[in-house]
């Protein structure tokens, strides 16, 4: 089951993190909250049952806090990304050394080929890939071969038309149980018709990017609709405050990088 986890990597935002890059008009994060939401999201993982190994703040690299798009874990296949903006390709290095020091081995993305951890969404087991403007068909295709050649399935979803996410899972996730959350503009995507699909009201499209880590999900907070969902259907729902990371483009999701 893709929502097992017992391990997530983490970073917490470094000095610079308003340096990092931003499609939104939120204005800029202050630093303190965004440790303290931080402090807070590695709390919840823990209330999840999660041991966190994390890695020191990184300057050189403003959205390195964003750890979700330089690796994709599954328990039999795990990739190291090639992050679509130029800015984040060094994030990797340091991703790599961590993972191989727990003796997970790797392989990776390759030029020409870019992928963001943030487009891949792991539905038990079927992976989908989401085609960006950070992730590129030949990025796909790599990681589709690699997750194919473990034994998974796959399946892409071009979000390039798709207004206001910059990844696919700023619009979906999985809840495990053949449940997707899925924001109106993918609910009806093809490659979805095999799940039962959990929608999110129009107006709180920001917590579609939510987690089911063992016996919770981790939402964020101040989307009271989308909460409600989650408890009709069984949930227990953690909300986290995310504001300063809203504001530098990041979802929930990416903060860790979970296995
Ligand atoms: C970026 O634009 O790359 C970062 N500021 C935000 C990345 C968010 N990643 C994610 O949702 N997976």
């Amino acid at each position: 089951m893709s929502f097992r986890f017992t391990r997530a990597i983490v970073r917490p935002p470094s000095s610079n993190f308003a340096d990092g890059l931003t499609s939104v008009s939120l204005g800029k994060p202050d630093l303190a909250r965004a440790l303290r939401q931080f402090a807070r999201y590695c709390a919840a993982l823990e209330r999840c049952r999660l041991q966190l190994v994390t890695l020191p703040d990184d300057p050189e690299h403003p959205d390195s806090t964003f750890v979700e798009d330089t690796a994709v874990l599954a328990a039999r296949c795990n990739v190291i990304t090639r992050p679509g903006a130029p800015s984040r390709g060094g994030e990797t290095t340091e991703i790599r050394e961590a993972l191989s020091g727990l003796d997970i081995n790797t392989v990776s993305i390759e030029t020409p080929g870019t992928l963001d951890g943030g487009d891949i969404c792991d539905a038990d087991g079927h992976f989908f890939i989401g085609v960006s403007q950070r992730t590129n068909w030949d990025g796909a295709q790599q990681l589709a071969a690699f997750l194919e050649k473990a034994g998974y399935s796959t399946a892409s979803v071009d979000i390039r038309d798709v207004p206001d996410i910059l990844h696919l899972k700023s619009g979906i996730a999985s809840l495990g149980d053949n449940r997707v959350v899925a924001i109106d503009s993918l609910a009806g995507h093809h490659a979805l018709k095999n799940h039962e699909i959990v929608h999110v009201s129009p107006g709180e499209e920001y917590a579609a990017n939510c987690v089911r880590v063992n016996d919770y999900v981790l939402v964020a907070a101040g989307f009271p609709s989308f909460e409600r969902t989650l408890k009709s259907l069984g949930y227990a729902a953690i909300a986290l405050d995310m504001s300063e990371f809203q504001k530098m483009d990041g979802g929930l999701s990416c903060l860790s990088l979970r296995f």
